[in-house]
């Protein structure tokens, strides 16, 4: 798996974060150096991680849980915003047939492996690639992507005989007719020097490829953002593919340099095999390096309680009433089945585990039953005596025993939501305590 050191290292600080009771300056102090420790091991500029720490200290410390989240479990979630902020977005390439793409780089960079791994990429997305290989350099480059276009089943075309890439990619784009998505595998000198630069501006100049795009070595770490930021101001580049992160400690440095230099990337290589190429999507990438579950779980939480912390609030506090009921039911049935609903909601946030256990047909029932009922009723079930139950019955059909199970259910749901909100209560003041008595 690509990054290991990396992400093992984040998921220690995480799990001792996690494992502390109190969330105070010292915790928080200790969490950070070992996300720097991690980070700089990974090559990552030490301004950036400086300024990311920083960042996430200041935030960790300041800013108030969302929802329902803890402190800790917050400052990890900050962590992942920092971390997605620092490696930089990533870019979703935009190709179609018809279009050309050229790729560009130094000697042993990997342009040979991705050519052909981009054009396996392309071809399971439905498109049609042609490969063509127009490194007169190295010799034994045609033989290279002749077998592995070959082994992927995609047209090639090349010519060992001839020296003028130029003339070699010309006769393949007519062998090609132009059609399908043709990726050009150019050559590669052992430094990008002028010469390098050179040819590739009077190919580019010549060709003009929808889409340059710059292959780079991870494992030079921060030095791909130089490498990009050179190859960006002399020839037209569109973005960056970063390879060798697999077993490479340094693929922090080498994505944040990149960040910094504002060289998109578009795709990370993590094997040599031919399906080792990955889009680059930085919200992805380190949520799988924080632990993906858990953090989806974390964010998750974070998002619906933006959403419902007003409604959330009010509930806690006591005021509950038949019409959070009413709108709990819409918001399950419009989820569809219960076993869906489950399946979605692994942390039955939005919708309390106990209501989860009720039959469809009940739930149907109580809102029947809801519809009959007066503003006045909804807002104070207290309201609702037998005299009453017996009109609600009549008017929506249902028997008194159902409104009498809606009204014990509604008491239930009271009392558990009272519960929570003095546990959240409860959680915070000890929060707040634990930052207090160390500060
Ligand atoms: N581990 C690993 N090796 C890679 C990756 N991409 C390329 N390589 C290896 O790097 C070496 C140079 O690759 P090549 O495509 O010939 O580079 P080129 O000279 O730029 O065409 C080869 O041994 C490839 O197998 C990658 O993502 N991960
Ligand atoms: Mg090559």
């Amino acid at each position: 798996m690509a990054f290991d050191k990396l992400g093992t290292g984040l998921q220690t600080a995480i799990t001792n974060l996690r494992k502390a009771v109190v969330v105070d300056k010292k915790t928080v102090k200790e969490y950070i150096k070992e996300i720097q420790k991690v980070l700089l091991a990974s090559d990552v500029n030490v301004k950036l991680v400086f300024e990311l720490s920083k960042r996430i200290e200041e935030r960790g410390l300041l800013e108030k849980p969302p929802g329902m989240l803890t402190k800790n479990e917050n400052l990890v979630r900050i962590t992942y915003e920092e971390l997605v902020n620092l490696l930089g977005k990533g870019e979703k390439i935009d190709a179609r047939d018809g279009n050309k793409i050229l790729l560009v780089g130094t000697q042993g960079s990997g342009k040979t492996t991705t050519a052909a791994k981009l054009a396996k990429y392309f071809k399971k997305k439905g498109l049609n690639p042609k490969l063509i290989c127009a490194d007169t350099f190295r010799p034994a480059a045609y033989d290279q992507l002749q077998q592995l276009s070959e082994e992927i089943q995609v047209p090639f075309y090349g010519d060992p005989g001839k020296k003028d890439a130029l003339a070699i990619i010309t006769e393949g784009i007519a062998k090609f007719k132009g059609e399908g998505l043709i990726i050009i595998d150019s050559e590669g000198r052992h430094k990008l020097d002028t010469e390098l630069m050179k040819d590739i501006n009077r190919i580019y100049s010549d060709i003009k490829p929808d889409k340059t795009l710059l292959v780079l070595d991870g494992t030079i770490g921060q030095g791909a953002g130089e490498q990009a930021e050179a190859f960006r101001k002399s020839c037209s580049v569109d973005g960056v593919i970063l390879t060798k992160l697999d077993g490479s400690a340094k693929g922090g440095g080498a994505l944040s340099a990149c960040s910094e230099t504002k060289s998109k990337v578009f795709f990370i290589g993590v094997g040599e095999h031919i399906d080792d190429l990955e889009e680059f999507n930085s919200e992805r990438f380190v949520s799988r390096l924080i632990g993906f579950g858990d953090l989806q779980g974390l964010l998750e939480k974070a998002k619906e309680a933006e959403f419902d912390e007003e409604s959330a609030k009010r509930m806690m506090s006591g005021k509950f009433t038949l019409e959070d009921v009413y709108s709990q039911i819409d918001q399950m049935r419009q989820l569809g089945p219960m076993k869906k609903v489950m399946e979605m909601l692994p942390f039955g946030a939005k919708v309390p585990p106990e209501m989860l256990k009720l039959q469809e047909e009940k739930l149907r029932k109580f809102k029947v039953a809801m519809d009959s009922m007066t503003d006045a009723e909804m807002q104070e079930p207290d309201l609702i005596k037998h005299d009453r139950i017996e009109r609600i019955s009549k008017g929506a059909g249902v028997r008194p025993e159902d409104v009498k199970e809606l009204i014990s259910y509604y008491k239930r749901m009271k009392k558990m939501m009272k519960t929570m909100g003095n546990e959240r209560k409860l959680r915070r003041m000890m929060d707040k305590f634990g930052l207090d008595a160390q500060a």
